[in-house]
């Protein structure tokens, strides 16, 4: 790629790198008034990151002054670089020339949109063209907004902290529903996309994949006797204390639904996962939560049902689907269960039956 640094800049960059690839902390006020600029994200929120797409440097030069003190800046002067950085680092804005050498602005913004990674990122147009079909072509191919060449320092700045403003709650409205409201747990909607997601990726290597299900014993009867508040309490105490036990980045701690939660455990086998289901057991135990209408003992207990794909040499894995696999936990939990509850209990698939029986 043949590029060249942008013009003289009034902004504090680090030259050691081309400036295409550099995130710059930008400065508070880059002499425009204080009104229009300045930083964007609060105390505590994430400084926001713009994608700035044009083949020509000096246009580049120009956004990047305007919108200095919105968040970190990043350049491309091509689609293909701009889309690399993209998935380097997800943007929280882009913004785009129609027209460029190579794949043009529209094509950019279509493959951003078909990109499940990138297609909620708002794509601002920039452009000279001012006829109203180039305008209604940029919408059609998933525009965010579109700014007309030469750009007025205010109209972007306005659009672009618009857009970061729509995107910010965007994101957080899609973080919440995948966030159970009780315990602050993974919901259940989150734990069957990822379950999907790992058990498709344990298919394909042939690690074991682990799943914990894991049922409050007696709850009904916990709430009757200490009313569904204290019955809430409990429930979140348990989230923290199982959550407590994963450290994997990988591992997933979910809300099932009412008194059940489950823990996803990838490139885990079963004896790590019976193991971990056993500390599930003594954890909850641990904190002392009184039920004294419990018939299984004087504090809340939990049974748990472990499970673990297991692959063999041809190739086939068991259970070998998402629901297989839950049925699989299932099952072991509902031998906990009848068997004297407070316990973890594993599951062995029916063709280990004939040599093993349930390890409790
Ligand atoms: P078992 O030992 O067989 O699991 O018995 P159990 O009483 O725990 O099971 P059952 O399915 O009969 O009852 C589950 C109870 O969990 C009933 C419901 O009121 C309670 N529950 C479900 N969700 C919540 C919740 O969000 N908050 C509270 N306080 N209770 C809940
Ligand atoms: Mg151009
Ligand atoms: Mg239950
Ligand atoms: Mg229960």
């Amino acid at each position: 790629m043949n590029v060249t640094d942008p013009p003289e800049t009034a902004l504090a960059v680090d030259t050691s790198i081309p400036f295409w690839r550099r995130a710059i902390s930008l400065p508070q006020s880059s002499g425009l008034p204080e009104t229009t600029l300045g930083a964007s994200a609060g105390i505590g929120q994430p400084v926001p990151s713009l994608l700035l797409v044009d083949d020509d440097p000096a246009t580049i030069q120009v956004l990047a002054h305007m919108l200095a003190g919105l968040g970190h800046l990043r350049f491309a002067l091509s689609a293909a670089d701009a889309l690399n950085l993209a998935h380097e680092s997800v943007p929280d804005v882009v913004l785009v020339d129609a027209e460029m050498p190579g794949m043009n602005g529209f094509d950019f913004c279509a493959t951003m949109k078909a990109d499940p990674d990138l297609a909620e990122v708002p794509v601002i147009f920039v452009s000279g063209h001012g006829h109203v079909e180039t305008e209604v072509a940029c919408f059609a191919v998933g525009a965010a907004d579109f700014i007309r060449k030469p750009p007025a320092a205010e109209v972007v700045v306005a659009r672009v902290r618009t857009q970061l403003r729509l995107k910010a709650l965007s994101d957080a409205l899609r973080r919440e529903a995948l966030v159970d409201g009780l315990t602050g747990l993974a919901n259940r909607r989150r734990f069957d996309d990822q379950l999907r997601i790992e058990c498709d990726r344990a298919l394909r290597s042939g690690e074991p994949l682990s799943l914990l299900m894991i049922d409050v014993d007696h709850f009904k009867r916990f709430n009757d006797r200490y009313g569904h508040p204290a019955g809430d309490a409990c429930l979140r105490g348990v989230a923290i204390a199982i959550q407590g036990l994963v450290s994997r980045p990988a591992d997933l701690v979910a809300r099932y639904g009412g008194e059940e939660f489950v823990m996803l455990l990838p490139q885990t086998k079963a004896s790590g996962a019976t193991h971990l289901g056993d500390l599930v057991v003594k954890a909850v135990e641990a904190l002392r939560i009184a039920h004294d209408v419990s018939p299984s003992g004087p504090v809340v207990t939990v049974s748990v049902g472990v499970a673990t794909t297991l692959c063999s040499a041809d190739g086939g894995c068991t259970p070998a689907s998402p629901a297989a696999l839950v049925n699989a936990a299932d099952q072991a939990m509902y031998t906990a269960k009848a068997t004297g509850r407070g316990q973890s209990c594993t599951y062995v698939p029916s063709s280990a039956i004939a040599h093993l029986s349930y390890n409790i």
